[in-house]
């Protein structure tokens, strides 16, 4: 419970450090930059939804790979993602983990199998299914954990890869994160039929849902789900209510949201029911601070690290771009 707890503490404080420095510097959406943010172009944050990556997580070994979806910060924390790089590479620089050239959207860190964010919604499923498919034919017995919104479920890809995944039983864990909405859009509004669980029986994945925002019941759903994907059994699909805190990307106001909702997922919060349940089970609440306090150390000195990193050379531009065959990235 401890270390889950870290996790989502962790990934609350990269994104609210991430959400400061990216103030004024978002040129989507007819806004303006302001040259003073350190993070410029969009930033997808997935406050309130961080029991999902920590809970799912927490059950992969460094050697699984891991797909994302445009809002992977939380993944890739919880994979393992070295926290100084990544807030360099939101700041675009040098020291990033991808060089200063994905920053937060296509955020990348092959040491510890993520893959990679993605600005494509759906695109993961697949690459998931490659990812797993490569694993397979190798012999490896290692997992992919795919994760993808409930938006992500109108769309081919999804059919597509789910039917990959189920008649080569192929080594995946797809997680729903379903936050309810597909960026301005209520997704019930958009969805036939009872959505993604039942989508998945029907092509033979079998699926189980759980509450997101319980952190434990998460951590437990994904233990046995990873087992059976690790043991052989094939594909499995985890299905995880949860809601997003803030907007969809950091110009969005949510004028579209019904303030209730917006209190719900506050109610909700993941980190605060962690919290209740750690003390009722006899943790102190001075433990609890000092991880938090320990945390916001750790991102204070990222933040440090990221803005004392220098830009990308301009030449930089023009290495790491794929002519040939495939790039290696096991
Ligand atoms: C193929 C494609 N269509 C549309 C978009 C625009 N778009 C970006 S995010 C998004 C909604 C995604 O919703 P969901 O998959 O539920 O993920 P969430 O943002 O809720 O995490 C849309 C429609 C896109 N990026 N890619």
């Amino acid at each position: 419970m401890i270390d889950l707890y870290r996790t989502m503490a962790r990934i609350r404080a990269f994104e609210l450090a991430a959400e400061v420095a990216s103030q004024g510097g978002v040129g989507v959406l007819g806004a303006k930059v302001d040259e003073r943010a350190k993070v410029r172009g969009p930033l997808h944050l997935s406050i309130g939804q961080e029991a999902v990556a920590a809970g799912v997580c927490a059950h992969l070994r460094r050697e699984d790979l891991l797909t994302s979806t445009h809002r992977g910060h939380g993944h890739t924390l919880a994979k393992g993602g070295n926290v100084r790089r990544m807030m360099a590479e939101l700041f675009g620089r040098a020291d990033g983990s991808n060089g200063g050239k994905g920053g937060s959207m296509h955020i990348a860190d092959f040491s510890v199998g993520m893959l990679g964010a993605n600005g494509v919604v759906t695109a993961g499923l697949p690459i998931a299914c490659g990812a797993a498919h490569a694993l397979k034919l190798q012999g490896k017995p290692n997992v992919v954990a795919c994760f993808f919104g409930d938006g992500a479920i109108n769309r081919g890809p999804f059919l597509e890869a789910l039917n990959w995944a189920a008649v080569y039983r192929l080594p995946v864990l797809f997680v729903c994160e379903d936050n309810r909405y597909s960026a301005t859009t209520s997704t019930a509004g958009l969805t036939a039929g009872p959505g993604v669980a039942a989508r998945a029986n029907a092509l033979g994945v079998p699926s189980e849902t759980v509450d997101g925002n319980d952190v434990e019941a998460v951590s437990a759903m994904a233990e046995r789900l990873v087992a059976k994907v690790r043991g052989g059994e094939g594909p499995q699909l985890l299905h995880a209510l949860t809601w997003r805190v803030r907007g969809h990307v950091s110009v969005d106001t949510q004028a579209y949201r019904d303030p209730q909702d917006l209190q719900g997922a506050l109610d909700a919060d993941p980190l605060k029911r962690a919290r209740a349940r750690a003390l009722a089970s006899g943790v102190s609440a001075a433990q609890l601070d000092a991880i938090d306090a320990e945390v916001q150390a750790e991102i204070d000195d990222a933040v440090a690290f990221a803005d004392a990193s220098p830009p990308p050379d301009v030449a930089a531009a023009y290495t790491d771009i794929q002519t040939t065959g495939a790039g290696a990235w096991l």
